[in-house]
């Protein structure tokens, strides 16, 4: 074996934890060739069900999962991780406004970014846990005070970009594999803009394929923006299998370089690219180099109307950091 590798999931016994844990211990993430050991953190009342699941990870017999540590201690969750998977966060309850949301999660993310001085040098943080673009910014103010640098924060926008390239594929017939350049940008959240203009489909510009320019700029930007409730409303819980995979995809596309001129998205810290505020956790299309760094691709093409849902996604996203700014 060359390689071992300690990944940290947060909120281990929810929902999307169940859907996580045996993919990560599978082997499908890291490769064939490096062990995983897996740190579980859980709040103390979920550990009893925490242990329950990893009876079911004992009882897959993973070749490649060397150990799995279950704690309701951040400090020991963290210890030499080189990923963090943020998942944990409270659900919004009855009558909970989005800003009573983030109040409510925001101390999370600020203990959480504080215990990253345990991990290892190379670690990586994804944030899925909701308001996930606002909670990966408190975690990234806490973790670069405890000396991880900005760059290694994201916040989870691989559903949404997932779910656009599934709407993109249905409306074109064609197979979803072969649609490309699936930009995401702004806020997971409602104000997102998925970005038809420059996605491609075997190549060719989504727009010639599909050739419906009122269903682009409104069912298609709508069904992707409120996917998660039709899946709430559908399923009576909120996507968890799909929310797993998509962490896995963030995951392994910050790991791998980028193939040829295709780009991913995720939330990262803004450095004014697009003309966004500086610091934002603000989803643009990224490439990877593979290597532990990646680039905003730069140059794309933005009509009026994607000129405004990005500030409209913007602005949203400097409203949740007013309401927080006292945890950064
Ligand atoms: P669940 O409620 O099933 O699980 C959350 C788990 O987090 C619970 O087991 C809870 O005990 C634990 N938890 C709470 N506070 C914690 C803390 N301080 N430390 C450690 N664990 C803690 O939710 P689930 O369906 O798994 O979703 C998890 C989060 O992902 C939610 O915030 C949800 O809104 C968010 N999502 C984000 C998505 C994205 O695209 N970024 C999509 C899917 C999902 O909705």
């Amino acid at each position: 074996m060359a390689r071992a590798v300690q990944v940290a999931v947060t909120g281990a016994a929810g929902q999307i934890g169940y859907a996580i844990l045996p993919r990560l211990a599978s082997g499908e993430v890291f490769g064939p060739d490096t062990k995983v050991t897996l740190r579980l953190l859980e709040i103390t009342p979920a550990l009893p069900a925490l242990e329950g699941v990893v009876m079911e990870l004992d009882d897959c017999a993973f070749p490649l999962l060397e150990k799995v540590v279950i704690t309701d201690d951040v400090n020991v969750a963290f210890d030499g991780i080189s990923w963090g998977l943020f998942i944990g966060s409270k659900p919004r309850g009855p009558g909970m406004e989005r800003g009573d949301l983030i109040r409510e999660n925001g101390p999370i993310f600020v203990s959480q970014g504080q215990a990253l001085s345990r991990a290892a040098n190379d670690v990586r943080v994804a944030v899925v846990g909701n308001p996930a673009n606002t909670n990966c910014l408190i975690a990234m103010h806490n973790g670069v005070k405890a000396g991880v640098p900005k760059e290694r924060f994201s916040s989870m926008m691989r559903l949404d970009q997932n779910r656009a390239a599934a709407q993109l594929a249905q409306k074109a017939g064609a197979p979803v594999g072969q649609v490309s350049h699936m930009a995401v940008w702004g806020n997971h959240s409602a104000t997102q803009y998925p970005d038809a203009d420059n996605a491609r489909i075997n190549g060719r510009p989504a727009t010639d394929v599909i050739g419906h320019v009122s269903w682009l700029q409104n069912e298609f930007i709508e069904t992707v923006q409120q996917r998660g409730a039709a899946v709430i409303a559908a399923r009576g819980h909120s996507s968890a299998a799909s929310a797993a995979n998509a962490a896995l995809d963030h995951v392994r596309s910050f790991e791998a370089a980028t193939p040829g001129d295709d780009w991913f998205s995720a939330g990262v810290p803004s450095d004014g690219s697009y003309g966004v505020e500086e610091g934002l956790i603000f989803s643009y299309p990224l490439r990877s180099d593979g290597q532990g760094g990646y680039s905003v691709v730069e140059g794309l093409e933005l009509s009026d109307f994607a000129r405004q849902k990005i500030a409209a996604t913007t602005a949203e996203l400097q409203e949740e950091k007013a309401v927080i700014a006292d945890l950064l």
